[in-house]
């Protein structure tokens, strides 16, 4: 499990390694997953480093939670996205391989992506 100094999302966040931003403001950055898992797979992250989703509201407070989803909406407004999904990974047995709080945004199908992991 990563801490702020040898975190990967950090070191994007402080601009010491590249990413491929779509959405920022004073708490956040949104940029595109290196991996991605859709059509349009973006990454939501907030610039607080926590380690997942349920220690964030103890880390930076309860609002931070809100927060986080409203620049998640505000991410795929800014990159015309009206049929998305929001997934959250918590946990090394949820599929967490990053431990620095992110959501990932998922978009871009041509039909129905009910059945879309
Ligand atoms: P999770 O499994 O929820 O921890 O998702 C981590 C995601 O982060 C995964 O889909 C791949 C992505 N990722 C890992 N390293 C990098 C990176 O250096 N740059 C970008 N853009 N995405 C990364």
């Amino acid at each position: 499990m990563s801490s702020v100094n040898d975190c990967i999302f950090c070191k994007i966040i402080a601009g010491e390694l590249p990413s491929e931003k779509v959405y920022e403001d004073n708490d956040h950055i949104a940029f595109k997953d290196i991996m991605p898992k859709a059509p349009v797979h973006y990454l939501v992250v907030p610039k607080a480093h926590s380690p997942r989703l349920d220690e964030m509201a103890k880390d930076n407070g309860t609002e931070a939670l809100g927060h986080m989803l409203n620049a998640v909406v505000k991410t795929a407004a800014a990159n015309g996205l009206s049929d998305y999904r929001v997934a959250v990974n918590v946990g090394p047995k949820a599929g967490q391989v990053v431990f620095h709080t992110h959501v990932h945004i998922l978009s871009g199908w041509s039909g129905m992506a009910r059945d879309v992991r």
